[in-house]
C-alpha cells in the first residue's frame, strides 16, 4: 500500500504545539508494535473471510454475473449460497426442492468429484446421483484459497515481515502490527526519535489530530463511557492505518481474482473474527479498544470462539445466562468456584475482549485425511481397494502443493482407520523414506494396511474408512535432492536388498521389532484386491479434511457428529476420534497378504491363464509361471504374519458424537496434552454442541 495516501482528514499539527497532552501509550508500547508483540496495547490483527465462498468460485469458474442467484450443492444438499440467493430465502439447509421453489432462476452447481476407478477429479453433471461411487473434491476451492492467500501476501508485501495465518480454507488471520508500525513513524517522524530522557516508559505524544476518517468501514459503536468528542489516541490511529491497509488487500483480491471477503479489524484475534461477520458480504468492520465492552456486550457468549460448545453450555447452565453483559457482573472468584480456575481465569478475560493468541504464519498441515463414510455399508476388500485408491490420488495430490514433489516437506506416516459396527480399528506404518512418494505408493501402502486389517478378521460390513497422513517433516535443505533424505541403518539395508522391487516395497516397524518389506505392486493381495467389479452400494457423505492440525487444535472443543469438514478439518467427531486413536497408536507391523488372501488364492491363480507351470517347493502345488512372483509373495507374507505380534487397536467406539466422546475417554491417558486442553486453558470437552463455523449440514 502506499502510505503516502492521506488518511486522516484533519492535517498535522505540530507536536510542539503548546496545548499538547500525553498519549495514554508510551515509547515502549510503539516498539512492542514493531515487533508485533502479543501482549502491544497498540496491536491490530485483521480477519478477513470469504463470501460465501465455494459459490464465489463456481460463480468467477463458470464466470456466472455477480448478481445470478447461485448456491452448490453436494449431493442432495447446499453447501454455500451466494448473498443474491440469500435474498430469496435460500439457505444452507434449504432442501433442493425448496430452494427451487423459493428461487427458480437459481443455478445449483454440484461440486466436483472423483468418480471411482478414475484418476482425477472432475465437475460430472450426475453426480448428485453417484453418492457410493463418487467422492467429493474440494481440490477447486483448495486452489483459489491459495491463490487468494498468495495474493494477500503479495499485497502486503514487506518488509516488514508479514504475519499471516491460513485459518481454514476461506479464512486468513493477519498481524499487522508491524506494517502499522512502519505507516506510524514514516506518516509521524515525530515518534522515530528517541523516547525523552531515554526513557521507553514515557509516554508519547498525543497524536496530532482530532477527528479520523473512517472510509466506507462499518465502525462499532463506543463504549458507554467513551465519546466521539474524544481525541483519538495512537490505539485509534493504529487501527485506522490496519483498517486502510485491509481495504487495499480486500480489493486486490477484488480486482486480482473477483473474490469478495469481510473482514474485522481489532486488537485481537477473538475480536477481529467477531468482527468479519458483523456485517457481510464485501464489508469491513473495525472494532476500536474503546468499543470493545460495547461491542461484546450484545453478543451471546456462545458465539465467542471456544464458547460454542459444552463449556458454553456449562456455563449458560451455570449463571443462567447467556449473555456477555451478564457474565461480565460475576467477579471473578465466582468463575472460578463454579468452573474451575483456569476455566473460570480464561472466560473472565475473554468476554473482556482479552485475547492474546499469536497470528502464525508459520502453521503447517501436520497431517491430511481422506474419507468416506458408507451407507449402506461396503462388503469386499474390492470395493475398499478402489476407495483407497482415491483417497491415496486425493492425498498425493494435496501433498503435491505441501511441496512433496520438491521435497519441501513430507509425511513420515500412513494411517488407515476401519469402522466395522460398533468398532474403529486403525493400522499405521511409516511411508517409506529415500523414495519419491507418489500416488501408487501411498495406495500400495494404504492396501497393505487393509490387509492387515483383512487379516483380523471381523472386516464386513464396513461402514467407514479414513486413510491419513502425518508425522510431516522439512524437507532436505536447498542443496540436497530426493537422496537427502537420509537413510540410516537397518532401513538402508532393507532398501539394498529392496532395491530390485518396485517402488510399492513398504516398511512398517513396531516399537522394537525389526523392519520388513514386502513388494505390492504386483503383490496377491493387491490383484487379489483390485480384481472383482466396483462398489454399487449407496454411500454417505464423504469427510475429507486437509488440516488435521486443525481438528487437534478443535479436538479441544466441543463437536457434534457431523460428516462434513468442508472448512479445513474443523467439522467431525469421527475424524478426530480417529486421528486421537491414530495417534496414539504403536506402529504396526505392515504385513500385506493375510487369512483373506489364503482364502482367495483360487481366484488369484486362475486369473491369468498360463500353460507353463511349476511345483512350489513349499507347498508342493502346481502354479502358473505368471503367478510364481505373487505365489511367493503369499508365501512371505505368511511367514511374516506367524511373525506378527499385532498391535491393532480395537477400540468400542459408538454412534455418532458418541464415537468421540467414548474414544476420547479411552485414550485420554494416552493423548498428547493438546487433547486434553486447549491452548486458552479451556477444558476437553469433546460434546454435542456446534462451535460457531463448524455448523451441522442439513444432509447426511
Ligand atoms: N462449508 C461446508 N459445510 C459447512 C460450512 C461451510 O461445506 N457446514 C464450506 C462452504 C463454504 C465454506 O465452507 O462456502 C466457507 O464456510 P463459511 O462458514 O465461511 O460460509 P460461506 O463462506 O459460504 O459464507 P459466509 O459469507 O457466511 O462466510
Ligand atoms: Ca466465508
Amino acid at each position: 500500500m502506499s502510505s503516502s495516501q492521506p488518511f486522516l482528514n484533519s492535517s498535522p499539527i505540530s507536536l510542539t504545539a503548546g496545548h499538547r497532552r500525553k498519549s495514554q501509550f508510551t515509547y515502549k508500547h510503539l516498539s512492542l508494535l514493531g515487533q508485533s508483540s502479543t501482549s502491544c496495547p497498540l496491536r491490530v490483527i485483521a480477519h478477513i473471510d470469504l463470501d460465501a465462498f465455494y459459490a464465489q468460485c463456481e460463480g468467477v469458474r463458470l464466470n456466472i454475473a455477480q448478481d445470478q442467484p447461485l448456491a452448490v450443492q453436494q449431493w442432495s444438499g447446499l453447501i454455500a449460497i451466494n448473498y443474491p440467493a440469500r435474498k430469496f430465502g435460500v439457505k444452507r439447509f434449504t432442501t433442493i426442492g425448496e430452494a427451487k421453489k423459493l428461487c427458480p432462476d437459481i443455478i445449483l452447481q454440484h461440486v466436483a468429484t472423483w468418480k471411482e476407478g478414475e484418476e482425477r477429479w472432475a465437475y460430472h453433471q450426475d453426480a448428485f446421483a453417484h453418492m457410493a461411487t463418487h467422492k467429493v473434491s474440494l481440490d477447486p476451492y483448495r486452489l483459489e484459497s491459495r491463490r487468494i492467500l498468495a495474493c494477500i501476501k503479495d499485497t502486503l508485501r514487506g518488509p516488514p515481515i508479514q504475519k499471516v495465518e491460513k485459518a481454514s480454507i476461506d479464512e486468513v488471520f493477519l498481524d499487522l502490527s508491524a506494517q502499522i508500525h512502519a505507516v506510524l513513524l514514516e506518516r509521524y517522524p515525530e515518534l522515530s526519535g528517541p523516547a525523552p530522557y531515554d526513557d521507553p516508559t514515557e509516554s508519547l505524544p498525543r497524536p496530532p489530530t482530532t477527528a479520523l476518517d473512517w472510509n466506507a468501514d462499518a465502525l462499532v459503536d463506543l463504549d458507554n463511557s467513551e465519546t466521539e468528542d474524544d481525541d483519538p489516541d495512537w490505539d485509534d490511529i493504529a487501527m485506522l492505518i490496519g483498517s486502510e491497509i485491509v481495504r487495499t488487500v480486500r480489493a486486490a483480491i477484488r480486482e486480482r481474482l473477483k473474490y469478495t471477503c469481510s473482514a474485522g479489524v481489532a486488537r485481537n484475534k477473538m475480536i477481529a473474527k467477531l468482527g468479519s461477520a458483523h456485517k457481510k458480504p464485501n464489508q469491513q468492520t473495525v472494532i476500536r479498544n474503546r468499543a470493545v465492552q460495547q461491542f461484546l456486550g450484545d453478543y451471546k457468549f456462545t458465539k465467542i470462539r471456544n464458547l460454542g460448545g459444552k463449556l458454553g453450555e456449562e456455563v449458560v447452565t451455570k449463571f443462567a445466562t447467556e449473555e456477555v453483559k451478564d457474565l461480565l457482573l460475576v467477579p471473578i472468584e465466582q468463575l472460578k468456584s463454579k468452573v474451575g480456575d483456569d476455566t473460570g481465569s480464561w472466560l473472565f478475560h475473554i468476554i473482556r475482549g482479552e485475547d492474546h493468541s499469536e497470528v502464525n504464519s508459520r502453521t503447517q498441515i501436520k497431517s491430511m485425511l481422506s474419507a468416506k463414510s458408507f451407507r449402506p455399508s461396503i462388503n469386499t476388500s474390492e470395493q475398499a481397494v478402489r476407495w483407497l485408491r482415491i483417497f491415496a490420488a486425493d492425498i498425493f495430490s494435496r501433498l503435491v502443493e505441501e511441496g512433496v514433489v520438491e521435497n519441501r516437506r513430507r509425511p513420515k506416516t500412513i494411517n488407515l482407520h476401519h469402522r466395522q459396527g460398533g468398532q474403529m480399528r486403525s493400522k499405521q506404518a511409516p511411508i517409506p523414506s529415500g523414495r519419491p512418494i507418489d500416488e501408487a505408493l501411498l495406495s500400495d501402502l494404504a492396501q497393505n494396511l487393509l490387509g492387515q486389517i483383512v487379516v483380523d478378521g471381523r472386516v464386513w460390513p464396513c461402514s467407514n474408512l479414513q486413510l491419513s497422513v502425518g508425522g510431516f517433516e522439512d524437507g532436505p535443505t536447498k542443496n540436497r535432492g530426493i537422496g537427502g533424505f537420509l537413510v540410516r541403518g537397518d532401513e538402508a539395508k532393507a532398501m539394498i536388498t529392496s532395491k530390485s522391487e518396485n517402488h510399492g516395497s513398504f516398511h512398517a516397524t513396531d516399537t522394537g521389532l525389526p523392519m520388513k518389506r514386502r513388494k505390492l505392486e504386483d503383490g496377491a493381495l493387491r490383484k487379489f484386491l483390485t480384481k472383482s467389479e466396483m462398489s454399487r452400494d449407496e454411500g454417505e457423505e464423504d469427510n475429507d479434511i486437509d488440516n488435521l492440525d486443525t481438528i487437534e487444535e478443535h479436538a479441544t472443543l466441543p463437536y457434534e457428529h457431523s460428516e462434513e469438514n468442508r472448512k479445513s478439518g474443523s467439522r467431525t467427531c469421527e475424524d478426530v476420534s480417529s486421528s486421537l486413536l491414530g495417534s496414539n497408536e504403536r506402529m504396526h507391523e505392515g504385513i500385506d497378504i493375510m487369512d483373506k488372501v489364503e482364502q482367495s488364492q483360487g481366484p488369484i491363480l486362475t486369473r491369468q491363464p498360463s500353460t507353463e507351470t511349476y511345483t512350489c517347493i513349499r507347498c508342493k502345488r502346481s502354479i502358473s509361471v505368471h503367478q510364481k512372483e505373487e505365489h511367493e509373495d503369499w508365501h512371505f507374507a505368511k511367514n511374516l504374519q506367524s511373525h506378527e505380534n499385532s498391535t491393532t487397536s480395537t477400540i468400542p467406539v459408538r454412534d455418532n458424537e458418541n464415537s468421540a466422546q467414548q474414544s476420547n475417554h479411552v485414550s485420554q491417558s494416552k493423548m498428547p496434552k493438546k487433547f486434553t486442553a486447549s491452548r486458552s486453558g479451556t477444558p476437553n470437552a469433546l460434546g454435542k454442541k456446534v462451535e460457531k463455523g463448524q455448523k451441522r449440514l442439513a444432509f447426511g
